[in-house]
């Protein structure tokens, strides 16, 4: 969408408010011993709560509150029994609705100690977050957080994920424009509007390039690599970036 009344900054501002806070209290909680559904329900909880919905579970009928994901699962993982252990990759993703405004929110981060390589993907997946939010501008190029996430990655000797991409959201969880490249593309010539929200993801890998699909239909997978995602909705104004859900 383009945001552009007050009503529009406040709705979004509040969802976005809604959505971090669930993130950073399932982070808290995702200690070795607990289940991704005991989490999930907690979220569960908190959306009801704050009088909002799970994006997920409200737009896709997707089998839970929360996408949290486990190590080979990078995204759109199903919360259920399986329990989180020292040193696991998990992924968080938050995304809900209120008052017919949307945000959505992600993070990759090592439960306790764990592989130094883990730690490298997580650090370098907000680095690259951080390199596209510089370019993110009304009048600038959408390619160019693509071509910034795809250099900080190479930087590290990492890969990113060409199959799974950030997007506009705002009035819906998915929405224009589609897809937000984590690498350059020269077909990918549209401009970044005064107003437009997007939720930018980069997703970054320790090799594969690619995610497949689970037979449970939802999960997104990896073979021989650990992925990490930083995800943030973010309001583009000429005056600096709105971040709805840090
Ligand atoms: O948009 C995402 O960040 C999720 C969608 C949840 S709906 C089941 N919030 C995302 C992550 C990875 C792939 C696609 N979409
Ligand atoms: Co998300
Ligand atoms: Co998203």
């Amino acid at each position: 969408m383009i945001a552009k009344t007050e009503e529009d900054f406040n709705g979004l501002k509040e969802i976005g408010k809604i959505c971090g806070t669930i993130r950073d209290e399932l982070v808290q909680c995702a200690k070795p011993g607990i289940t991704t559904k005991e989490l999930d329900e907690m979220a569960g909880e908190m959306f009801e709560k704050a009088g909002a919905q799970s994006a997920p579970k409200g737009e896709y009928d997707f089998p839970g509150y929360t996408c949290i994901s486990i190590n080979e699962e990078v995204a759109h993982g199903i919360p259920g029994k399986r329990i989180i252990q020292e040193g696991d990759l998990v992924n968080i993703d938050v995304s809900g609705s209120k008052n017919g405004y949307f945000a959505d929110t992600g993070i990759s981060f090592v439960v306790g100690k764990g592989d130094t390589t883990l730690q490298k993907i997580c650090d370098v997946a907000k680095e690259a977050f951080d390199a596209g939010l510089k370019k993110a501008k009304p009048g600038a190029k959408k390619s160019a957080l693509g071509k910034a996430v795809n250099r900080i990655a190479k930087q590290h000797g990492l890969t990113v994920i060409k199959n799974l991409t950030g997007h506009g959201v705002g009035r819906s969880i998915h929405e224009a424009p589609h897809h937000i490249l984590n690498f350059y593309s020269r077909w990918d010539d549209e401009i970044l509007k005064d107003g437009m929200v997007i939720a930018f993801e980069p997703f970054i890998s320790t090799l594969e390039e690619e995610v497949f699909q689970s037979e449970d239909g939802w999960t997104f997978l990896t073979d021989e690599s650990f992925v990490a995602q930083y995800e943030h909705t973010i309001i583009l104004t000429k005056e600096g970036p709105i971040i709805t859900t840090l």
